[in-house]
Order: structure tokens, then C-alpha cells, then sequence
């Protein structure tokens, strides 16, 4: 995407100190699991990782799941998928909100930590459930994932004194076993361009940027990549008008969000096609390339 020069800014929300607590909790929470399960957003699987998600969980074993799959182009979604197995990674596509693709990442978590469990039945130690945690940005889908997981988990455990103290545990199966509180991560602020991703796909707050830079610059993203989907979601009539403001006004005057006098309502247009994108309506996007 175009280069410009506004960041959406996101970091207010996240001072040193708020990222520090966070990665001590996560830190504490890593000890008492075997894997990871990294949840990045499929539209944007790097823009919606941590930056430092390495150093965090250091050598533990990690599955990166690509959620709200249902979003994103399943053209890409497959590059995505090949990319990060070709930088060793496990990878599976997810939709929390359906539970597709949630059997594949529970079986590849159990895989992942077959390795400490076997050898835990080579020293004749009775073989336990594996452990798990979900992290990633705010947004991102931690709670769909936990509460879809949930719905077909046999049991949530209580605490378990000795073991696991104080933590509680949702048992999928007979295997695995999560962690209830997953570890919220923070989300790259450096580059404007990552902002930019970051906030037309609601992982940062809307109150936090400047909504009216952004879906001028989105606004122009989409007449210059996916004008057809436009004209055909919005009835619009070719060719599309290059000037972002001028492309907001003829939508609006569509879909009849105008003010006494006939004057288009900018703010309720910008919200309407922000919403219709968000919820998909304008089809499937997927934001980050390769590089
Ligand atoms: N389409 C789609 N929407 C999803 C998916 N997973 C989550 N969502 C939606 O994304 C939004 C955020 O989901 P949550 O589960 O609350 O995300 P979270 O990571 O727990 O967010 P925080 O608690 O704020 O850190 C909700 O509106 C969900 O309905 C998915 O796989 N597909
Ligand atoms: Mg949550």
C-alpha cells in the first residue's frame, strides 16, 4: 500500500509499563506450559504480530494460527501458510467463529509437545494432558478461540493445588489442556503503515486514531485495487472518482446518508463502509504481501 505520513496512534494505550507487566505475566504463564499458540490475524499476519514475540516465549514450542481466515483471500491465505513453514514454523488457518480449522491446530499442538510428553513416559512418569496459552494483540480473537474451544471441552478444571496453582484450565479431549487467560500482546507502533492495517481492521480502538485519515488513505487503497467491489457493493456507477473525498460523498449520496440540505454525512459514510469491510461485505482482504 501507498506510503503517507499519518500514524494512527496507537500507542496510547500501551505505555513501557503496560508492556512490561504484560510480558512479565506471559513470562510467568510460559512456565507452566509445553506450547504456544501464537493467534495472528490472516489478513495481516505480520503487521498483527508482536514485535518481539520471539524473545518472549524464547524456545517454547509455538503453532501460529492464522484467525479470521473466513476475512482474508484464501489465495494468500495459502502463501501465508507456505511462507511460514518454509521459515520453520507450524501454521494452520483458523476461524474462531465457526471452529474451522480449530480440530487441525488442536492436533498440532498436540503433536508439538509429544516430544516432553514421551519423555516424560521414558522416565516413567505417568503421561500427563498437554498445556497450552494463546497469545497475541488485542482483538485478534484470543476470547472467540478460548470460547469456541470451550464449547466442545469436556470439562473447564478448577485449580488444581500443587500443579498448577491458582490457574484455571479448560480440558479439550483427553490431551490438552489451556490455559483460560490468554496473554494479550502489544502490537508494533513504529510504522505508520502497519497503523494503518492495524486500525481498518479494528485491532487498535477507534477512538485512538484519526478515523478521517485513515479511510481517506483506505478509501484510495480500495479505488485503486478493488474498485469493481465497490461499484458493485455501492451501485456506483464507472469510472470511480480518483479524489478519496469525492469517492466518499458519491457513496453516500447511495446509500442516502445526507444531512438536511442534501450534504452527505462524512462521518456516517466513513463508519458504514469501515463497518461493511470489517464485517466482510466487501469481500475478502488480505493486506500484508510477502516480501
Ligand atoms: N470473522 C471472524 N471474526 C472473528 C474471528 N475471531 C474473532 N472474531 C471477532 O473479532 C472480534 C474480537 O474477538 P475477541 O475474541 O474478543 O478478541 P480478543 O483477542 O479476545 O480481544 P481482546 O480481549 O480485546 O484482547 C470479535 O468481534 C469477534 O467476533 C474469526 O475467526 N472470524
Ligand atoms: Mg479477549
Amino acid at each position: 500500500m501507498n506510503e503517507t505520513n499519518e500514524t494512527p496512534q496507537m500507542n496510547i494505550n500501551w505505555f513501557p509499563g503496560h508492556m512490561a507487566k504484560a510480558q512479565r505475566m506471559i513470562r510467568e504463564n510460559l512456565k507452566l506450559v509445553d506450547v504456544v499458540i501464537e493467534l495472528v490475524d490472516a489478513r495481516l499476519p505480520i503487521s498483527s504480530a508482536n514485535p518481539v514475540i520471539n524473545d518472549i516465549i524464547e524456545n517454547k514450542p509455538r503453532v501460529v494460527a492464522l484467525n479470521k481466515a473466513d476475512l482474508a483471500e484464501p489465495d494468500w491465505t495459502e502463501r501465508w501458510i507456505a511462507e511460514f513453514r518454509s521459515r520453520g514454523l507450524q501454521v494452520v488457518a483458523l476461524d474462531s467463529m465457526t471452529g474451522k480449522g480449530a480440530k487441525t491446530l488442536v492436533s498440532r499442538v498436540e503433536q508439538l509437545a509429544s516430544t516432553k510428553i514421551n519423555s516424560l513416559i521414558a522416565k516413567g512418569i505417568n503421561p500427563r494432558a498437554v498445556r497450552a496459552m494463546i497469545l497475541g494483540i488485542p482483538n485478534v480473537g484470543k476470547s472467540s478461540l478460548i470460547n469456541r474451544l470451550l464449547g466442545t471441552a469436556t470439562v473447564r478444571t478448577a485449580d488444581k493445588p500443587g500443579v498448577t496453582r491458582g490457574k484455571q484450565w479448560i480440558k479439550i479431549g483427553k490431551n490438552l489442556e489451556l490455559l483460560d487467560t490468554p496473554g494479550v500482546l502489544w502490537p508494533k507502533f513504529e510504522d505508520p503503515e502497519v497503523g494503518f492495517k492495524l486500525a481498518v481492521t479494528g485491532a487498535i480502538n477507534d477512538e485512538v486514531y484519526d478515523m478521517e485519515k485513515v479511510m481517506a488513505k483506505f478509501l484510495t487503497f480500495l479505488q485503486e485495487n478493488y474498485s469493481e467491489r465497490l461499484i458493485e457493493r455501492y451501485k456506483l456507477t464507472p469510472p470511480l472518482p480518483q479524489d478519496s473525498a469525492e469517492l466518499l460523498k458519491v457513496i453516500g449520496a447511495k446509500r442516502g446518508c445526507l444531512r438536511s440540505g442534501g450534504i452527505v454525512d462524512e462521518e456516517k459514510v466513513r463508519r458504514i463502509i469501515l463497518n461493511e469491510f470489517r464485517a466482510g461485505k466487501l469481500g475478502r482482504f488480505t493486506l500484508d504481501d510477502i516480501k
